[in-house]
């Protein structure tokens, strides 16, 4: 099952966000996401067993366990790939509480032996695939406001014609880890 964990976005966040690729969507051609699939990814696993699975949440609950709410502030428009055929993403400015949560992420996967891409973090959000990015000026743009993000998803990719299906498998939200058929 190929498999990643993502910081999710309050919905304010991801309204803004939806909004300003709406914007950018009426510049440029492009495969525009839909805003319910909007995320952060802190690391992508790729395929894993049922095991690493089961490892992989358990290390989701441990980086989580304590964690501070992570500050989302805008930090620009930036692309992967060439501008004629870009990943068009919303970068993520940098801030501790991030870079501790994705590095704690990070650590207790490696100490559970579940395998993920160790390329150093780029926070962003992918607004669009397959962009053509003009060479002109973009319209004036709206930024989202600043917020908070304070849950976690271990997700399954499943990869189709149309795109990549994500399906959330366990979420935890920073300071209220409480696992299933524990009593609330
Ligand atoms: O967070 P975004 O949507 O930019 O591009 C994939 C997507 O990124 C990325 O993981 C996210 C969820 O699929 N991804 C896919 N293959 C990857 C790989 N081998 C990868 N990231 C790192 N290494």
């Amino acid at each position: 099952m190929r498999t990643f964990i993502a910081l999710d976005l309050p919905p304010d966040f991801a309204d803004d966000a939806a909004a300003l690729a709406r914007r950018l969507s009426a510049s440029m051609e492009g495969r525009f996401l839909p805003r319910d699939t909007y995320h952060l990814t802190l690391a992508f696993l790729g395929d894993v067993d049922e095991a690493q699975l089961a490892a992989a949440t358990d290390a989701l609950e441990a980086a989580c366990t304590g964690a501070s709410p992570v500050p989302l502030r805008s930090d620009g428009l930036g692309k992967f790939g060439r501008a004629s055929d870009a990943t068009l993403w919303l970068g993520i400015a940098p801030a501790p509480e991030l870079e501790q949560l994705a590095a704690r992420l990070r650590v207790e996967l490696r100490d559970r032996d579940v395998p993920f891409d160790a390329k150093p973090l780029k926070a962003h959000l992918t607004l669009a695939r397959r962009a053509r990015i003009p060479h002109v000026g973009l319209p004036h743009l709206a930024f989202p406001q600043d917020d908070e993000a304070v849950d976690v998803t271990l997700y399954k990719s499943t990869l189709d014609r149309a795109g990549a299906i994500y399906q959330p498998l366990h979420t935890v939200r920073f300071g209220t880890v409480r696992s299933e058929g524990e009593d609330s």
